[in-house]
């Protein structure tokens, strides 16, 4: 049976662009006004934050007309009381409308992936005077990289960056993929098991921004965290030229157990990736503070709890979040050197 066309047989065309119209308004209005980032800290930001409002301001029209559609459709077609045997006035489709729904759409989609496409390839310009810096992610901490000329890389849990100079990461992952990101630059990469993934930025802020895994890793993902300094090039200098201290005062053959801690040595992570411990000038929180946690700890316990972590949890912190590798990545030597170092800074 045919169902009688009597109710609102016009469309109310007019009321609703009205309507959408002051419903976009507002959506952009409110959409534009809600800080939605942290504050801009690399170059490659504010083309990045542009590129969002116009998403807003082509995406929330959208979804109006979309929204306004199937109200008025629920509105006025739904079926009434006594229709439920009633059929559909039979319809055969309707092709300038078809192609409109489809070309338009589309439209929309090229212009905005070409915008997006832009801006990328612009923010991600080669820039001269680059600094490549290696970042690795590991469960759960990351380590950052300074290849040195002629030496050995300066290896770091925090990242340093001097100001308004370029730089390119190139991102790795030993175990799991994680996802390399720093809010306040909004450039954002995987670290992917097997392959090297890149991307540049060129800090222009001085301050002290958070590094984040934005990739779901594990039982520690959420306190995969590190900081990233961005300092002036003067105390950038001399960051470098302090950290590369310590490992030539090293006499040849003995292993430094600070330096162990502090830079791990390739498989194992650095300690100081999640723990304070003040004679290393670490400051992290994700592990106990060791200055407190080995005090009175003899030599046996403290390599307890390197090789075996999960034996005996420290209260307040969670199990399965320290590496449970060590006895494997750290040889006999270095875990030795370590021990030794962390009884003699922290412990008896
Ligand atoms: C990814 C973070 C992380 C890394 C890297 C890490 N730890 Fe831990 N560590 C923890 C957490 C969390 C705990 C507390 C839970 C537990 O006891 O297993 C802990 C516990 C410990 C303890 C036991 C403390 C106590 O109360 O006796 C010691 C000792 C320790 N870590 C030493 C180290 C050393 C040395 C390294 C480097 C070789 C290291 N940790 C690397 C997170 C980490
Ligand atoms: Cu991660």
């Amino acid at each position: 049976m045919r169902r009688e066309r009597s109710r609102d047989e016009k469309t109310p065309v007019l009321w609703m662009v009205i309507h959408g119209l002051i419903a976009s308004a507002i959506g952009i209005g409110v959409g534009l006004a809600i800080e939605w980032f942290p504050e801009q800290a690399s170059t490659q930001a504010d083309p990045i934050d542009h590129l969002y409002d116009v998403l807003i301001w082509t995406s929330v029209p959208v979804f109006v007309t979309v929204t306004i559609i199937v109200l008025f459709s629920v509105r006025n077609f739904k079926m009434r009381p006594g229709e439920e045997q009633l059929d559909g006035p039979p319809i055969h489709g309707n092709t300038r409308l078809e192609v409109i729904w489809t070309a338009l759409p589309a439209i929309v989609l090229v212009v905005l992936c070409s915008y997006a496409w832009i801006v990328l390839t612009d923010i991600e310009e080669a820039q001269a005077n680059e600094m490549r810096i290696n970042v690795v992610g590991q469960q759960f901490a990351w380590t950052f990289e300074y290849p040195q000329a002629g030496g050995k890389p300066i290896k770091s849990t925090q990242l340093y960056l001097p100001v308004d100079r370029p730089v390119r990461f190139y991102v790795k992952a030993l175990d799991v993929i994680h996802d390399f990101w720093v809010p306040a630059f909004r450039m954002k990469i995987d670290a992917v098991p097997g392959i090297e993934t890149r991307y540049r930025v060129t800090p222009n802020r001085l301050g002290t921004y958070p590094v984040v895994c934005a990739e779901l890793c594990g039982l520690g993902h959420s306190v995969m965290r590190a900081t990233t300094r961005v300092v002036t090039p003067a105390e950038f200098n001399a960051w470098i030229a302090e950290r590369k201290a310590p490992v030539a005062a090293t006499a040849d053959g003995e292993i430094d157990g600070k330096t162990l801690f502090t830079e791990g040595n390739g498989a194992a992570t650095a300690c100081s990736a999640c723990h304070t411990l003040a004679d290393a000038g670490s400051q992290s929180q994700t592990g106990p503070d060791l200055d407190e946690a080995l005090a009175g700890e003899d030599a046996e316990a403290i390599r307890q709890g390197i090789v075996a972590p999960d034996a005996e949890i420290t209260e307040g912190f969670q199990a399965g979040i320290m590496p449970k590798n060590y006895g494997d990545t750290l040889s006999d030597k270095e875990l030795d050197a370590l021990v030794k170092y962390l009884a003699e800074v922290a412990g008896k």
